[in-house]
């Protein structure tokens, strides 16, 4: 008899393209169908069928303290039993902002959006008004949403699918957004030589996350800072996946780098639609209604979002989470490498924090064209094999995996075991 899920993913290919509302859930290439899940609980993960699995996805980040925090429930239903909608100012909001701008100084002014997608959307818009240029340099392989003027080599579900340049944008569009390869600082500066007072910003993943997980060259972060501060262009961090999540700063903190603009989401809806943006407050301050730059939403700062958000945020202060997750992360790394080590594998595994990937590769990964060089069969075995053992990682070699605070060191060493396994 067919599951559950079977019949689901039947019925959802007759009325949702492809089955799936984001393109990634898809698993294709893959060899299986999705599944679909009916509950989640802490590290843990049910589908239709009944099938537990330990999560290693947390929804794409948002479930930094694991699935249906108590805290982040409780809040919830708190704020739904008061309205769940306004459309007009209300208290959770100036919470929100008062907390992401302490926690992330570089952030002065910030204003509240319903995606990542929007948020770095709503920062070009405003870099380009801010600048009066139209110019963008990103780097291949990092992912910052759907924007039209970011599905230039772009990464995640773009990547995954073959689609860095998705197919409706115009031409005209694409010419505006130069793209190039992450840590090729000569390449950045070469960009800025061709294209004199022309760019207005630089948007990059800090540390990127949607090719796979790897990490800036050493001062080349420092060199973008350096490069925009000398052409007048903003630096804009799309921290949507490491913002709150590598430290209560982001990924700024870690580095030390001031960008002018920052991308935020995820971690702050505690699984809520949520996204924000923010930045020096001479540039927010080109914001409608007191600037020309248009921005809005229906929905922006919903009060379940803010709800949901500050409590997920404040219990990750109270409990001090980047320590555990720093410990529970590194617990995992080593039970990893002593497992790659027993196999005589090569394969770069790398983490930061609470995300983590395995490429299949034993050439160094630093920036797209070598995490390209995995191999996508022995990565879907992978993967299948972990399913088949109750582990769901992310079912992509150019995704991320995250550990929650809801991970136990007994989930971790089940995991290991498993992996031990699915590498054989
Ligand atoms: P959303 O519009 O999906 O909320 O955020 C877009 C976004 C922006 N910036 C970064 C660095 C991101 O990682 C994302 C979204 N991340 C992907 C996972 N790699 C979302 C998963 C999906 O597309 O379904």
């Amino acid at each position: 008899m067919a599951s559950q899920s079977s019949e689901l993913f039947r019925r959802a290919l007759t009325r949702i393209p492809g089955g799936v509302n984001s393109p990634v859930r898809a698993f294709r290439g893959l060899g299986r169908e999705p599944f679909f899940v009916e509950r989640a609980a802490g590290s843990k993960i049910w589908d239709v069928d009944g099938n537990e699995y330990i999560d290693y996805v947390g929804t794409w980040g948002p479930a930094i303290l694991g699935h249906a925090p108590t805290v982040v429930i409780d809040a919830v239903r708190f704020a739904a039993e008061r309205g769940v909608s306004f459309g007009i100012p209300n208290p959770y909001e100036v919470e929100m902002a008062e907390l992401i701008c302490r926690w992330v100084p570089s952030i002065e002014k910030v204003r509240m959006v319903n995606s990542g997608t929007e948020a770095t959307m709503s920062c070009l818009r405003l870099a380009r008004g801010f600048t009066g240029r139209d110019k963008i340099i990103k780097f291949e392989g990092c992912y910052h949403g759907h924007v039209d003027a970011l599905l230039v080599n772009a990464g995640s579900g773009a990547l995954t699918h073959g689609r860095p340049d998705s197919a409706g944008v115009p031409a005209e569009f694409a010419a505006l957004t130069i793209s190039v390869p992450f840590n090729d600082i000569a390449a950045v500066r070469a960009a800025f030589r061709e294209n004199q007072k022309q760019i207005a910003a630089i948007i990059l993943e800090p540390i990127p996350a949607n090719a796979g997980l790897y990490f800036p060259g050493e001062n080349f972060l420092q060199q973008l800072r350096d490069e925009c501060s000398r052409h007048g262009a903003l630096l804009i961090f799309d921290e949507v996946m490491t913002g709150f999540r590598v430290a209560r700063g982001g990924a700024q903190e870690i580095y030390g780098i001031r960008p002018d603009l920052t991308a935020l989401g995820k971690v702050i809806g505690g699984g809520l639609p949520v996204g924000a943006f923010g930045g020096r407050a001479e540039i927010m301050d080109q914001l409608s209604p007191l600037g020309p730059v248009y921005q809005a939403g229906t929905l922006s700062g919903n009060p379940l979002a803010m709800a949901a958000g500050l409590a997920q945020l404040r219990e990750l202060e109270r409990i001090d989470g980047w320590s555990a997750l720093g410990k529970t992360g590194a617990r995992f790394e080593e039970l990893t490498r002593e497992t790659l080590r027993d196999l005589k594998l090569k394969w770069v595994f790398h983490r930061i924090g609470s995300m983590f990937c395995l490429f299949f590769t034993t050439e160094p990964v630093t920036d797209l064209a070598s995490a390209k060089r995995s191999d996508p069969e022995k990565f879907a075995r992978f993967f299948k094999a972990g399913l088949d053992r109750s582990v769901y990682f992310a079912p992509s070699q150019f995704e991320t995996g995250f550990l929650s605070t809801a991970h136990s060191i007994d989930d971790v060493e089940r995991t290991a075991s498993v992996v031990r396994d699915a590498l054989l």
